[in-house]
Order: C-alpha cells, then sequence, then structure tokens
C-alpha cells in the first residue's frame, strides 16, 4: 500500500454537556483528522489529544503539527506493508503518541481495507460485540457547586439507557462521598470503577484504603500521570486493582509496569500508545500474564470510536469499554448513520476497513483548520 497521500483537518466537536475531570472542565473536544489516499482508496485516522497538555504532553496543535512537520515527509510516498513497516519509518520521533496514533489508525484501516478485512479482523480481533461503559464527569448545579444529586440523576439516565458499567472521575474531597451514595443509590452490584486521573499522592493511601470496603472493579490512574514506581507502593497496600492510563505510553511502560506490580490492569488507549500496532502488542503481552485490559477513551469522534471498537473485540479486553455512541458525546458527529447501542452494546462492524461511513459534510463545517500533503 502506498501513502499517496495525506490530508490532516484540525477539528472541533462541542460536547452535549461539560466534561469534568480533576484536571479540567471542557466544553468543546480538540482533534486531529488524517485522511489517507492510496490509490482509489481513502482511510482514516484520529489524534484525539485536546487543546491543551492537560492529559498528557500533548495537544491537538501539536499533533497537528507533528504529522505535517515530522510524520508526513517520513511517509508520504512510501508503500507500507504491515503496521510494523510504518512504525519503523517514524520510530526515531519520541514522544508524540497521539500524533503516531492518528497515522497508525489511517495505515491500519487502509491495509484492512485493502485486505477485504474489517478493522477488528485485522487486528485479530474476536468479538462480535463490545460491552459499552460509561466515564461520567463530575457534575456541578447551576451555582457551579459540585452536585451529588447530579450524578445520581446521570448515572441513573446512563443505566436506563443500557450502559454495562459507570465510571466516575474522582479527586480529593470529592471521592468517599459520591461512591457512597452511588453504591447507596444503585447497591453492591452495580459494576462500578473510579478514574483519579493523577490528583492523589501516596499520602493519601488513607483514602483508597477507605475505598477497597466498596467493591470497586478498579482504581484508574491515582497517582502521577507518569509514575509507576509509587504506584506499586500503592498496590502493595489496598485491594482494588490499580488500572494505569496516563502512565502507560509505550509496550516498555506496560512491561516495565506489570514487573514492578504497579497495576492488576492496564486501560489502553490506542492513541496514548502511539497506535493500534503496540495496543495490540500491549494487549498481547498482558494477555500471556493474565492481566486484563480495556479499551479507554478520549472523547474522541465516532472515527476514533470505531478504532476503539475494532481493538476492544480483541480477546483480552476483559472488561467494559469507555466507548459509546455519538449520543452520548455530542449534537454532530462525523460518521453518518451513528453507531448504535444495542442492549448496552456496541456491535463490531465486519464491513471493510472502519465499517462506517464519514460524514464529510459535518468534518468539513467542523474544520477549523486544513493541509493536504502528498
Ligand atoms: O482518563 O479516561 C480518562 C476523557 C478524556 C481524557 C481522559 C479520560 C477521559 C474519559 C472519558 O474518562 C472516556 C470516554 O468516554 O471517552
Ligand atoms: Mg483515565
Amino acid at each position: 500500500m502506498k501513502i499517496d497521500e495525506l490530508e490532516l483537518r484540525y477539528v472541533t466537536l462541542d460536547l452535549l454537556e461539560p466534561f469534568e475531570t480533576s484536571f479540567e472542565r471542557e466544553t468543546r473536544m480538540h482533534t486531529v483528522i488524517v485522511k489517507l489516499t492510496s490509490g482509489d482508496r481513502i482511510a482514516w485516522g484520529e489524534g484525539p489529544a485536546w487543546r491543551e497538555p492537560l492529559y498528557s504532553a500533548e495537544t491537538a496543535g501539536t499533533v497537528y503539527l507533528v504529522l505535517k512537520e515530522h510524520i508526513a515527509p517520513r511517509v508520504l510516498g512510501k508503500a507500507v506493508e504491515s503496521l510494523a513497516e510504518l512504525h519503523e519509518l517514524i520510530a526515531g520521533i519520541r514522544g508524540n503518541y497521539m500524533a503516531k496514533g492518528a497515522i497508525d489508525t489511517a495505515v491500519a484501516t487502509m491495509l484492512a481495507l485493502e485486505r477485504g478485512q474489517s478493522l477488528a479482523a485485522f487486528l485479530g480481533g474476536t468479538r462480535k460485540k463490545v460491552a459499552s461503559g460509561v466515564s461520567v464527569g463530575i457534575q456541578r448545579d447551576d451555582e457551579g457547586e459540585i452536585s451529588i444529586d447530579l450524578l445520581l440523576k446521570a448515572v441513573a439516565g446512563f443505566l436506563d439507557k443500557g450502559y454495562r458499567r459507570i465510571k466516575i472521575k474522582i479527586k480529593p474531597g470529592y471521592d468517599l462521598e459520591p461512591v457512597t451514595e452511588i453504591r447507596k443509590a444503585f447497591g453492591d452490584d452495580l459494576p462500578l470503577q473510579v478514574d483519579a486521573n493523577s490528583a492523589y499522592s501516596l499520602a493519601d493511601a488513607d483514602v483508597f484504603r477507605t475505598l477497597d470496603g466498596f467493591g470497586l472493579l478498579l482504581i484508574e490512574q491515582p497517582l502521577a500521570y507518569h509514575d509507576i514506581i509509587d504506584h506499586a507502593k500503592l498496590q502493595k497496600q489496598i485491594e482494588t486493582p490499580i488500572c494505569l492510563d496516563e502512565s502507560i505510553k509505550s509496550f516498555d511502560d506496560a512491561r516495565h509496569a506489570l514487573d514492578l506490580g504497579s497495576c492488576r490492569i492496564i486501560n489502553i488507549k490506542h492513541t496514548r500508545v502511539a497506535g493500534l500496532y503496540h495496543a495490540v502488542r500491549i494487549h498481547d503481552f498482558c494477555a500471556e500474564h493474565g492481566v486484563p485490559v480495556w479499551c479507554g477513551g478520549m472523547l474522541e469522534s465516532a472515527i476514533g470510536q470505531c478504532h476503539g471498537i475494532a481493538m476492544a473485540s480483541l480477546p483480552n479486553f476483559a472488561l467494559a469499554a469507555d466507548l459509546a455512541p455519538s449520543e452520548r458525546y455530542f449534537p454532530r458527529d462525523l460518521i453518518h448513520p451513528w453507531i448504535p447501542l444495542v442492549d448496552g452494546y456496541l456491535e463490531v462492524p465486519t464491513e471493510p476497513g472502519l465499517g462506517f461511513d464519514v460524514d464529510e459534510t459535518a468534518l468539513e463545517e467542523l474544520t477549523s483548520e486544513k493541509l493536504t500533503l502528498r
């Protein structure tokens, strides 16, 4: 497959509701969409890095720049027959995982398309459907005060829609109370997990020891975004599995974390680890070591959701994903028709490539900057 042309687009998507984590409250998603042309075929990639470097060091701006200045010159005009070959071309570029993830997802989708395979089949997926979970942000009332009542209403609404698992965002001072209230309202059987997005330190171990009493599926990224040492110390002090998100940016990060006992579960976001190629390697390594993984999300567009669904069809994606239909996130999205939620599951497409049609009218309207490179 020859990489003939790359079109880069800086895209902003309004969120239906603000999404608040321990690190920010956002009303718009900023992402980069890549359109890859090879002969008469096109395939789509996404690098969903957000506007500010608050989740990781990357932003939509750096993803756009690195694709334009550093990745495109290395891959344009090249013949690429596997994801391994793509990653050889860009391996010299340090960091910039989401920028690499954007080209990786486009190339993976194109390779699948060329072989007449669905992206899921191309990656080695086996599941026919993926359980959909929902990540519920911190809720505020009209006065701007954090509201547990609104949180409980939001959770009830998602459970009504059929979502299979609830994850809530926590931060210091807002942790034991929301978990207690959710358990009171929905019972001990509700599959529930929490995500701290790096808001705590080892000095907060007591909070996590108390959370042990609530039967959580996992505690996601309690400590610093680059840490695996303190997480190992914390994991020794608590029963609930720690799940790493931000800290795992590469295969070696995953290997080191399992070596040290920093976590018992890994959240794989393919774009956080430079794309599907490394995501599958991490999946396989975790499977060999009896460590379950699940597919996280960045509130990416439906294009990125499709890449995630394909990845989450691999066998060791054992927990519900942070993947959901467009209606969960955006008033307008980039595919048409939207992915449906069926009894709390997302069906894995079997058509060649992405399995959904990109809505190029919506894409054009939501693009603030674009560039075609040959
Ligand atoms: O930590 O998992 C996270 C969204 C943006 C950045 C980081 C995270 C999240 C989510 C939302 O939790 C997951 C989703 O529904 O896409
Ligand atoms: Mg997370």
